[in-house]
């Protein structure tokens, strides 16, 4: 038998000292960037035969924020503004050229324009023309507003733009984005008078409000969804996550359009959520990957990997210290892509390494997430937006711990306190190989954070201790991050190995299967003396599991996308169930307990469709309903389901 090669620290042995608490932020729905959905938006257009036009227009029929000599330019941008009036019937002096160059490595000239009324610019009425060398225009977009502008609020005369209405509008903004201002706070404002051009900046501000404490205020144009402009105040202010732009109404105060120039935009070279190992597939990037439920601000707070769920590092000592560790810094826009060549020493890719294991923790916090593990749950987060359960926790995760190797852990002390995952080189083979690029082994590790939390309540994480609990334990982290890994393509004749790209034969007895010949194992291995050990009795545990995931995929179906919470079929029930039943059970639960509150589970989240199919699945591992409790000796596997099953 193979010893225990992955084993669980359950114990919270943290010493608080280790762990810093961040300061407790003030609880908020965070305010989200939203602009009017302008129907008059024209689509992007390519003309498959480039347009040659004559251009009418000369640089002074419209406006335009550039000085170039250039004559090349200058007739690009006017071949530009003569395209959009005769293609699309806009006044010439309606349009502002913002920008305009040719492209070095294309040779395609790109000019970008505003619209404007009485100077002011409608900012969301935008468009750009691309032109090839020979003066044709290839394609072109744009938003601009038709026919003449009609105000929707007001003249759009001074008289509107009072420093008083500024002074409403910042209040209004405020309150928007939940960090408001007192009428004290604007004390010098009203001696300030408001300049058209350069607008007006607020000083002295709170730093809750805006960390510099400045905010600038401009006047402008906002185009409403049915093409009417409203004036409004542009008020820019920067926060510690965001930087906001908003459009705000300069007689009604309200909020039409709001920007964040901090991009949440982030992009991880990574193997996917749907490659298992590099053994499965390519490393590619992948954009935007966070979930917007679960973590609405995204995954990275500063262009590191570290975030609100995970805070993941090197830590080649193996010591205890986390804060100060290296982590590697994102290119530009939140771009994490590092060297990998599997063919060299792990040491040679850390970087890539701890991106890998950023991602697939993140990705875990926001499945578990999406199944129920919450705030409320006591989940891994630093901050809860919900205002629930007990923040200051997101997961500690090392890569390539130094303190060992052939192994990963993952301990959990109660909510509000950080859990630590530590992922180890594997040394089976040459060079060595990398846990964090194993999927499986990562979520593992996660699901025994989700399984100590829930069992017994978020603030009790002893009630997976002894050993049938605790072997179920180990078999929930294996039974979750086989439904991860799962693809539309495998049935219930497939079976699966978990660790096998770090251990080619795999860290468990037998593979996952659902044939009694592949995998024999059953309830009654309880009694053996060779499955007294917490990872034997996962693997049993797990297999039941197998069996129970089949009977429902065969019933209802399989997602393609377990994350789409799709709870019409199988697998998205029986993750749904496993989440559930940790909730419902007892603190240090048996074989007994866990399966009566997965039954209980199904019953109150289908009316109890799949009741028979889930009994037969745990009778043909012996757990059938009249199999015995109490401890050693008394695992007598039994096949019996329910009447009328
Ligand atoms: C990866 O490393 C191996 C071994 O050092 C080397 O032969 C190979 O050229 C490297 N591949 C790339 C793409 O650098
Ligand atoms: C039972 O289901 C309802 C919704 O159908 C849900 O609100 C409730 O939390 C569930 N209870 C348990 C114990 O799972
Ligand atoms: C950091 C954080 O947001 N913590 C909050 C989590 O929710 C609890 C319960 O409401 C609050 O007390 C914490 O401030
Ligand atoms: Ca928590
Ligand atoms: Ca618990």
């Amino acid at each position: 038998m193979l010893q225990p090669l992955v084993s669980t620290i359950y114990f919270a042995a943290l010493s608080c000292a280790l762990i810093s608490q961040p300061q407790q932020r003030q609880l908020s729905t965070p305010a989200k960037p939203f602009s009017p959905a302008l129907s008059h938006r024209q689509p992007f257009t390519v003309y498959e035969t480039p347009l040659s036009l004559n251009p009418i227009a000369s640089p002074t029929t419209f406006s335009s924020s550039l000085a170039h000599s250039d004559p090349l330019l200058l007739q690009s941008m006017s071949i530009a503004a003569t395209y959009l009036h005769q293609k699309h019937g806009i006044q010439l002096d309606s349009i502002h050229i913002t920008d305009a160059y040719t492209d070095t490595a294309t040779g395609l000239t790109h000019v970008y324009m505003v619209q404007t009324h009485d100077g002011l610019h409608v900012t969301n009425a935008v468009a750009n023309v691309n032109i090839d060398k020979n003066g044709r225009v290839i394609s072109s977009g744009h938003s601009f507003t038709p026919g003449p502008l009609a105000s929707n609020n007001a003249d759009f005369s001074s008289a509107a733009l009072s420093t008083d209405s500024a002074r409403a509008a910042l209040l209004a903004l405020a309150n928007h984005i939940q960090a408001p201002l007192a009428d004290t706070d604007l004390g010098g404002m009203a001696a300030t008078s408001f300049d058209s051009s350069s607008g007006l900046t607020v000083t002295n501000l709170p730093a809750h409000f805006a960390i510099d404490g400045t905010a600038r205020i401009t006047s402008a144009l906002l185009q409403n969804a049915d093409g009417s402009v409203s004036s409004v105040w542009r008020v820019n202010a920067e926060q510690q996550d965001h930087w906001w732009t908003a459009s705000i109404d300069t007689s009604s105060h309200n909020v039409l359009a709001l920007y964040d120039w901090y991009s949440q935009s982030e992009s991880y070279n990574v193997y996917a959520k749907d490659v298992l190992s590099p053994e499965d597939g390519k490393h590619t990037l992948v954009a935007d990957p966070a979930s917007k439920d679960a973590s609405p601000k995204g995954w990275v707070t500063k262009g590191s990997t570290y975030g609100n769920n995970v805070w993941a590092q090197s830590n080649p000592t193996g010591g205890s210290t986390w804060q100060t560790n290296h982590r590697p810094k994102a290119g530009p826009g939140n771009v994490f892509d590092f060297p990998l060549n599997l063919s060299q020493p792990p040491e040679s890719y850390i970087d890539a390494a701890i991106v890998q294991l950023f991602y697939t923790n993140n990705i875990m916090h926001d499945l578990s997430y999406i199944y129920g593990f919450d705030e409320a749950a006591g989940n891994f987060q630093d901050e809860n937006f919900s205002g629930r359960g007990v923040g200051g926790d997101g997961v500690i995760a090392n890569a390539q711990d130094g303190s060992g190797t052939n192994n990963a852990n993952f301990a959990t002390p109660p909510d509000g306190q950080r859990p630590r995952m530590r992922m180890y080189t594997w040394t089976q083979t040459m060079p060595n190989r990398d846990g964090d690029f194993e999927q499986d082994i990562v979520a593992h590790e996660f699901t025994h954070g989700i399984s100590n939390r829930l069992t017994g309540g978020p603030a009790n994480t002893d009630c997976l201790n002894d050993g049938e609990s605790g072997g179920m334990g180990e078999g929930w982290s294996d039974a979750v991050s086989t439904i991860l890994r799962l693809k539309s393509t495998d049935t219930h004749d497939a079976d699966l190995v978990l660790g096998h790209y770090v251990y080619t034969k795999g860290i468990r007895n037998y593979p996952y299967s659902t044939s009694m010949d592949t995998n024999p194992s059953t309830y009654s291995y309880l009694d053996r003396m060779d499955y007294q050990e917490v990872h034997a009795i996962g693997e049993v545990w797990a297999e039941i599991l197998y069996e129970v995931m089949w009977a429902l995929i065969d019933k209802n179906g399989f997602a393609d996308d377990i994350f789409a919470h799709d709870l019409t079929k199988g697998n998205s029930i029986m993750l749904q169930i496993l989440l559930d039943g940790m909730k419902l059970q007892p603190c240090n639960p048996t074989f007994i307990d866990a399966r009566n509150a997965i039954i209980q589970a199904e019953q109150n989240l289908t009316g109890g469709k799949n009741r028979c199919e889930i009994w037969g699945a745990f009778a043909k591992r012996g757990l059938g309903v009249n199999a015995p409790g109490g401890g050693w000796g008394r695992h007598t596997d039994d096949s019996s389901v329910p009447d009328g099953c």
